[in-house]
């Protein structure tokens, strides 16, 4: 039988790393590692995150059950299937502040698994090294995350900077804070919204650029 969320979370809480790594690779036998991300691993974090908001477990609970998921997604990353390069980069981060970093994880496997070079220079990292990184690197697409509503003016900094770039990259956000955001008071012109994984997959699919951003956002 599949495991659900739940399960997983408990699992999770209670420090079976071997068992929830047994769990997640048997989920790996019939579904795909964006249906894991998005469908088992998303949702058992997220409970994770209102037990401990009210008060049903401790922070030291959630950081146990946040370094197991980690350490699956990453053990995960070793199952996928090597895809053939595109040639196309992306650069990978969360804005200085941010230490939320399981979605850029995932995030980074998605753009993996399509075939990308990836750059995944992980939370809070300042916008003056993201920047000497990009121009270094000249990725075609920067992706950033916020998982707190009060991060996205910080997002949108980065963006702004991001497009001063003489190279163009386009510029993709995403994450908790994003997804459930009033978008038009953090949307720059030219900066892609992307709401979830199922959309970024859509986007990584069809290919298409950001002019074409209606069709995905949200
Ligand atoms: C683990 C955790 C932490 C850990 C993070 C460690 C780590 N390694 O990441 C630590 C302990 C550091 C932490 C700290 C804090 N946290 Co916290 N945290 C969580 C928790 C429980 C899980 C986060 C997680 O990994 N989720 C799973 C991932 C996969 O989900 P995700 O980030 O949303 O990503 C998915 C999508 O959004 C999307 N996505 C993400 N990024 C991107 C980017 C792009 C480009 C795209 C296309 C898609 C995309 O894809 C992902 C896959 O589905 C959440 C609960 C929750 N609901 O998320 C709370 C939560 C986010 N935290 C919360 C809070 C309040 C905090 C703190 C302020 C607590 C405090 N008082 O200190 C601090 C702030 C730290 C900071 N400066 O950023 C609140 C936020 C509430 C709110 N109203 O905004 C939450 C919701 C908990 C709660 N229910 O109260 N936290």
């Amino acid at each position: 039988m599949t495991i659900q969320a739940r399960e997983l979370a408990e699992l999770f809480l209670a420090g079976e790393d071997e068992k929830a790594m047994d769990a997640v690779l048997e989920y790996l036998e019939s579904h795909s590692h964006d249906e894991l991300y998005h469908d088992l691993l998303t949702p058992a974090m997220y409970l994770i995150g209102d037990w401990w908001q009210e008060n049903i477990i401790s922070v030291a609970d959630e950081h146990l059950a946040t370094a197991i998921c980690d350490f699956v997604v990453s053990a995960a990353e070793l199952k996928r299937k090597p895809a053939h390069g595109i040639q196309r980069k992306v650069m990978v981060l969360g804005p200085e502040g941010e230490d939320h970093y399981i979605g850029l994880k995932m995030v980074s496997s998605l753009f993996k698994e399509h075939g990308w070079q990836v750059q995944y220079l992980g939370p809070n990292l300042p916008l003056d090294a993201a920047l000497d990184s990009a121009r270094r690197w000249q990725p075609d697409v920067i992706a950033m995350s916020a998982a707190l509503a009060y991060r996205l003016p910080a997002l949108k900094v980065y963006s702004e900077a991001f497009q001063e770039l003489d190279f163009n990259p386009s510029i993709i956000i995403g994450g908790r804070a994003v997804a459930s955001a009033d978008i038009s008071k953090i949307r720059t012109e030219g900066t892609l919204v992307v709401k979830d994984l199922p959309q970024l997959k859509t986007w990584l699919q069809t290919g298409k650029e950001k002019e074409d951003d209606l069709d995905i956002s949200i």
